[in-house]
């Protein structure tokens, strides 16, 4: 056991998770049992990291609630809910914004919102340092990523908009290991120049990782998909305690370990 390393919001995956949303993969059959399983294996191994998880009320209405990351991200004090691309997933801010006027009071933040007819999904929003890379895709748009600038702007964050078009999300791409280095799959990558630092990895999974903090033994730890085992041993020998969980009903609805998730740590850095 670790010393706490933050706040966990989650939502369970609604039993009508096989009807989510889909716009790179072609539809596989889902195990809605399996799904719940593979759920609190995630979020049991960041329970086991000194994580206080908190539950979103379920949204069983829908299919994709699952992914709270889509619809807040933190900065610092500031939560910025979103304004989700896909009609389907409008109806899950609200459940969200919930869940964060009932944090305990360390972690209450301020809120702003995306408004329509900006849209911007979490999905797209990678942080870096003081660097905020957004992808420019189906669910996120130039109105959203104006929306986001204006905001963060002022507080001292540098806004960079990324064209993404392999896939859903900037974050189904790359995302970044605890000590700023970006990760991906190239094949899934517009540009990997984009970044000032990028790691290849071999596998498509194996792109996204989140940082579950310091781990009792000293090292930093990351969870990671278990579909990506070479990309796994890659990070480990950069000195990483890797978690890896299996996730696979989520990645047949093109979710990865990212999107699970909104982590609040006690520094309000997420
Ligand atoms: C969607 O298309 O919205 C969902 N099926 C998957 C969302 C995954 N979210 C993420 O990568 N941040």
């Amino acid at each position: 056991m670790t010393a706490p390393n933050g706040h966990l919001l989650v939502r369970r995956p609604s039993p009508a998770l096989a009807h989510g949303e889909l716009t790179h993969l072609d539809r596989a059959p889902v195990d809605a049992e399996l799904a719940l399983r593979q759920w609190q294996g995630y979020v049991d191994a960041f329970a086991a990291h000194g994580w206080t998880v908190q539950e979103i009320a379920p949204a069983d209405q829908h299919p994709d609630g699952v992914f709270v990351e889509d619809t807040v991200v933190v900065f610092g004090d500031l939560a910025v809910l979103t304004s989700p691309g896909a009609a389907s997933r409008r109806g899950e801010v609200a459940s969200t914004e919930a869940a964060l006027a009932a944090l305990p009071a360390a972690y209450r933040l301020q809120v702003a919102r995306i408004e329509e007819p900006g849209h911007l999904d979490g999905g797209d929003v990678l942080k870096v340092d003081r660097t905020v890379y957004v992808g420019l895709t189906a669910r996120t748009d130039e109105a959203g990523i104006a929306q986001l600038t204006a905001l963060l702007g002022p507080r001292g964050w540098r806004v960079v908009a990324v064209p993404v078009t392999k896939v859903l999300h900037l974050k189904s791409g790359v995302t970044a290991l605890p000590d700023g280095t970006v990760v991906g799959h190239p094949p899934l990558v517009d540009d990997v120049g984009a970044y000032p630092t990028f790691l290849a990895v071999p596998e498509e999974h194996g792109t996204a990782v989140v940082d579950l903090g310091v781990a009792a033994d000293g090292r930093r730890a990351v969870i990671m998909s278990a579909g990506a085992p070479r990309t796994a041993e890659l990070y480990a020998a950069r000195g990483l305690q890797v978690v890896t969980v299996p996730i696979t009903e989520f990645e047949k609805l093109e979710g990865c370990v990212t999107c699970l998730s909104v982590r609040l740590r006690g520094d309000h850095a997420s």
